[in-house]
């Protein structure tokens, strides 16, 4: 089947639409993709669960429209807008990395395929909990786990008009939290917050306004429930080892 011989190609893991319930908590998403990888940004990826499993969360209409209809569309102006350039063989990471010189077709739909690639991948139906070195570092770093959540929680709410809040992994094996706008994201050179991401959240209204309308804060929360902690534990073990 040609979506597993991409799979695992580029290392997504097994997400294919049959797999058993329990594989689904298994971490799915490589990070291959990220600052040091070599994904080439060519491949439309996997919703890793059904457009209803993040109920009563994340509502059915709004996965559907958003990964097939929004994601969708970045992926596919992306790869317009590399057409018949170099860039057509570069991984993404590297296109990030000069993104400032490149067009604006190029960043925006670029970081939107990236972005929601990471944020489908750092969410699942299935319960998980943050790992114990995981836990330490935020605790070290924010001083509670309780701070971490409101700092996310502020970053969110608080990020005007469309873009994401983050959890990043600075250089110096830091973590804070913040948010970028529109589709930029902590490893595009024009970001004014740079490192690995571990924890990926879209606050463009596309994301909750079916559901929650003008309510932000309630989608942020309810994001809380639906966190695939073993894909965080597992980008964060490997931004650890960068
Ligand atoms: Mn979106």
């Amino acid at each position: 089947m040609e979506r597993r011989k991409f799979l695992s190609t580029v290392g997504l893991g097994a997400v294919a639409v049959a797999i058993p319930a329990e594989l689904l908590s298994t971490p799915v998403f490589d990070f291959s993709i990220d600052e040091k990888g070599e994904f080439k940004g060519n491949e439309f990826p996997e919703l890793p669960y059904s457009y209803d499993a993040l109920e009563p969360h994340i509502d059915k209409m709004t996965m559907e429209i958003h990964y097939d209809r929004h994601h969708r569309g970045y992926y596919n102006k992306y790869l317009a807008a590399i057409e018949g350039t170099d860039y057509e063989s570069t991984p993404l990471a590297k296109v990030f990395a000069k993104v400032s010189k490149l067009s604006a077709g190029i960043r925006n739909n670029g970081g939107g395929y990236y972005n929601h690639t990471l944020f489908w991948n750092n969410m699942s139906p299935d319960k998980s909990e943050p790992s114990a070195s995981l836990k330490k570092a935020v605790e070290s770093n924010f001083g509670s786990w309780e701070k971490f959540q409101d700092d996310f929680n502020n970053a969110a709410a608080n990020r005007f008009g469309s873009g994401w809040a983050w959890l990043v992994m600075d250089a110096n094996k830091k973590l804070f939290v913040g948010s970028t706008p529109n589709q930029d994201n902590p490893i595009m050179d024009v970001s004014e917050l740079r490192g690995t991401p571990l924890l990926a959240l879209d606050v463009w209204e596309h994301a909750y306004y079916l559901k929650y309308q003008n309510k932000r804060p309630e989608y942020i929360s309810a994001f809380w429930n639906v966190i695939n902690w073993n894909e965080v534990n597992k980008r964060f073990e490997k931004a650890l080892s960068l």
